[in-house]
């Protein structure tokens, strides 16, 4: 199964965020913690030019802690900085806004100094369902953005006003073109920033087994309290056969059951995960 998704509103997308860049001070580029690394989109370089940037790892409270710690330090440079978060738990974006008041210090004094009201812009960026607009609604009590748990929720540009003095820009999640290496397309889809109906979801969770029985074995048996004997398709049918998820005439219900799995997967209820390891990555620099 080879993954592909760009559908066009995304050319559209990333060609208005290269438009608005013009205006934004500094850019929030948002990864989901359990797979930073590929959710680094090689299209937005390109935007970003030399704006400073303050990373997000995004649904911190999903991913594995010690991964997250290391991966923190990976994405904090000369131009950026770094910083966790679970957006869904309320002002979690303080930390957030005291990060970009720090980077935007030296011009607020410049313009103060000239008797200049000036006006902070963020972009907020980042792949499919990493948890953008559930940021911005972090931040504003007022604006509610629509957020859902699948990619492509957010399909137009919307500047929201954060207070008198700060302006923050939701964009849509974008991918690229195609994906060189499936792997990191894979994790796109675990962690769900590519649409299901694209995907074989049952295919798919086969590749998902094999990565989680190698990465963190203790979770599929606890979760499911089944052996890891055997290939992927095998515990994916004790699975199917400790949930009674069956057919009439007592076949597997593939299905249901690799539903079930990501559904576990992404409501944290297998335990905290982090798909991209660091040392992986290191390896193959
Ligand atoms: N556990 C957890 N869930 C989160 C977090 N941030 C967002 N979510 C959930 O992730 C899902 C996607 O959130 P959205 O804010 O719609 O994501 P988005 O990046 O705007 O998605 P698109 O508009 O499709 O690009 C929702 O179900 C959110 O509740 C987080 O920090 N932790
Ligand atoms: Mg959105």
């Amino acid at each position: 199964m080879l993954i592909q998704w760009f559908p066009g509103h995304m050319t559209k997308a990333i060609r208005n965020m290269e438009e608005d860049i013009r205006v934004v001070d500094v850019v929030i580029y948002v990864l989901d913690a359990r797979a930073p690394y590929s959710c680094v989109n090689p299209e937005f370089a390109r935007v970003i030019g030399n704006k400073p940037i303050i990373y997000v790892l995004n649904k911190s409270d999903l991913a594995d802690d010690e991964q997250t710690k290391l991966w923190q330090k990976y994405f904090t440079t000369e131009n950026s900085l770094c910083v966790l978060l679970n957006s869904t738990q309320t002002n979690s974006s303080k930390v957030l806004l005291s990060k970009i008041e720090f980077l935007l210090k030296g011009k607020k004094e410049k313009y103060d100094k000239k008797g200049v009201k000036m006006v902070d812009r963020a972009m907020v960026l980042g792949v499919p369902n990493s948890g953008k607009s559930t940021l911005i609604n972090n931040f504003s009590g007022k604006y509610k953005a629509i957020t859902g748990d699948k990619p492509g929720v957010t399909k137009g540009k919307q500047w929201v006003r954060i207070g008198g003095v700060f302006e923050l820009l939701d964009t849509p999640g974008t991918l690229w073109p195609s994906f060189e290496n499936q792997e990191i397309a894979k994790n796109l889809a675990f962690i769900g920033s590519i649409r299901e109906e694209v995907l074989d979801i049952p295919g798919l969770s086969l590749d998902f087994i094999e990565k989680v029985k190698k990465l963190y074995p203790q979770f599929l048996i606890d979760r499911y309290n089944i052996s890891l004997d055997g290939e992927p398709i095998e515990i994916l049918e004790r699975i199917c056969e400790s949930r009674k998820f069956l057919l009439r005439g007592g076949d597997y219900d593939y299905d249901r059951g690799s539903r079930a799995i990501f559904d576990d997967f992404r409501k944290g209820r297998l335990g905290k995960i982090t798909l991209d390891r660091f040392s992986d990555y290191k390896i193959k620099e």
